[in-house]
């Protein structure tokens, strides 16, 4: 940790440096909004600073300003492996440069160092129902571990402020480091009657995690690698990354914020979604009784979905407006490893015939897919059909970036997050006056 430590006090200031200097601009008016944009969800009103990622419309995230195809190019991997470590993209959204192999190897042991998960953390777990669902028991797991934090601890004890970063950095890291083993309990309870699988200590995170959901065939953990490493940020709007971003504001430790963002991504219109795609393709399967529906069955599926009145899970973006290249990594991942995979067949032939659909209906802004249209069918290919537990994989994952941000946010020293908000009457009294907020 003191290697981590000391290149982040050496790499900060400089982030520190730009966020200064773009304070010397706060007069800058950088653009005005209107009021669909107030009451449709805040679209396109730029209203915070994210330094982790970036996202384009049109070509899609960039952590650091590097794309996922040069990132599955440019970061260490796993010894013969083609897939990148996300203990890589960790430390680059966290240090804005891209680490060595020994950079990933150390950040390897330091999480595994730190892996240990307290005892009542797994009590906690088993008292809650079984069919409780595994976000719902994600978040618990997370909220459990709250009273380790040493961020709320060392505020307790009155720290001085420029110092929140190095006990933020800590929990960080612990977080981190534990969050496989709670996911991996999570999954062995739920779904395999509570068998106990220890970790692999020579393998890395994500093998290690792969490992202790009892997937052990080195392309589940490729695969996982990769998982890990595409899912991690999609720049700061977002509801996980917003959550975290915000409930982070007032203070409140990692536990506390990542737990919230767990409560967003739960959601079925954000991380929910890649369970819902697959519970979407096996009733459609179910309802025409063949595993590979044809290109005219998927439409009619998809339009007797959108008559009554639900969403095409997977399709459609607040943001993005062309194919999400999160998908698109997914894909090729697919293609070498699974070619003949019936369930990706299907996934690419809802790919073919949905986005005119979407299209054509006139209000869908993007009509193309998102990163979750793909991801479960690689799950179930490997044998983990339980797709509620879905999204705590991404959620895993979601640690990452947000966590590495949300250090940076005490960092550089951010406020606490209050917009204002006004009544439908006195915007519309602003209206008929000609008034601006
Ligand atoms: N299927 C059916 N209708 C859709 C749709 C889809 N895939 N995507 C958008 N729409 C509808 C919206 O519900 C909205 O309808 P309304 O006017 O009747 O309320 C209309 O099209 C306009 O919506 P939009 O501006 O195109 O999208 P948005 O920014 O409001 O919402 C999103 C974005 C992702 C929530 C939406 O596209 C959606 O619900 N998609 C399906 C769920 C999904 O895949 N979510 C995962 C997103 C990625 C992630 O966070 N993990």
């Amino acid at each position: 940790m003191n290697t981590l430590k000391e290149k982040f006090k050496a790499k900060a200031p400089l982030q520190k440096e730009e966020f200064n200097h773009l304070k010397q601009h706060q007069e800058h008016n950088i653009g005005s909004y209107n009021i669909g944009q107030v009451i449709g969800g805040m679209r396109g009103i730029t209203g915070l600073t994210y330094e982790t990622s970036l996202l384009d419309s049109n070509e899609g995230i960039r952590f650091r300003g590097y794309s996922i195809p040069e990132l599955r190019d440019a970061l260490p991997k796993y010894k013969d492996g083609t897939e990148p470590l996300p203990e890589g993209i960790f430390y680059l959204m966290l240090m804005n440069e891209l680490p060595t192999a020994q950079d990933v190897a150390d950040l390897t042991q330091e999480w595994l160092s730190r892996s240990t998960v307290p005892a009542h953390v797994y009590a906690t777990l088993d008292s809650v129902p079984i069919a409780t669902h595994p976000m719902t028991q994600f978040s618990i797991g997370i909220m459990a571990m709250q009273n380790d934090s040493l961020f709320a601890k060392a505020y307790h004890d009155g720290v001085n402020k420029s110092e929140y970063w190095d006990y933020m950095l800590e929990d960080v890291m612990n977080l981190i480091a534990k969050l496989p083993n709670i996911a991996a309990y999570i999954y062995n309870r739920t779904y395999k009657g509570g068998r106990t699988i220890e970790a692999d200590t020579t393998l890395d995170w994500s093998g290690n995690f792969a490992h202790m959901l009892g997937y052990d065939s080195a392309d589940f953990k490729e695969m996982m690698r990769l998982y890990l490493t595409i899912h991690v940020d999609h720049e700061g709007g977002n509801v996980s990354a917003h959550t975290t971003r915000l409930v982070g504001s007032a203070l409140s430790d990692a536990y506390l914020s990542f737990a919230a963002a767990m409560n967003g991504l739960a959601g079925p219109l954000h991380g929910l979604a890649n369970q819902e795609v697959i519970r979407w393709i096996f009733d459609m399967q179910a309802d025409l009784k063949t595993d590979l529906p044809s290109e005219e069955q998927i439409a009619e599926y998809i339009q007797t979905t959108l008559k009554e009145g639900r969403v095409v899970p997977g399709y459609g973006h607040a943001v993005l407006r062309k194919t999400d290249p999160r998908f698109t990594a997914q894909n090729e991942f697919a293609a070498k490893h699974m070619p003949d995979d019936v369930l990706i067949q299907v996934v690419n032939r809802i790919y073919k015939v949905a986005p005119p659909i979407l299209e054509n209906t006139g209000k869908i802004k993007n009509p193309w897919p998102n990163v979750d249209a793909h991801s479960g069918a690689l799950l179930v290919h490997y044998g983990m059909k339980e797709y509620d537990f879905y999204t705590v994989l991404f959620g895993v994952s979601r640690a990452l970036g947000v966590l590495a941000s949300l250090v940076l946010d005490r960092y550089l020293a951010l406020p606490i997050e209050r917009p204002k908000s006004e009544t439908t009457k006195s915007l519309l009294q602003m209206v008929e006056a000609g008034a601006t907020a």
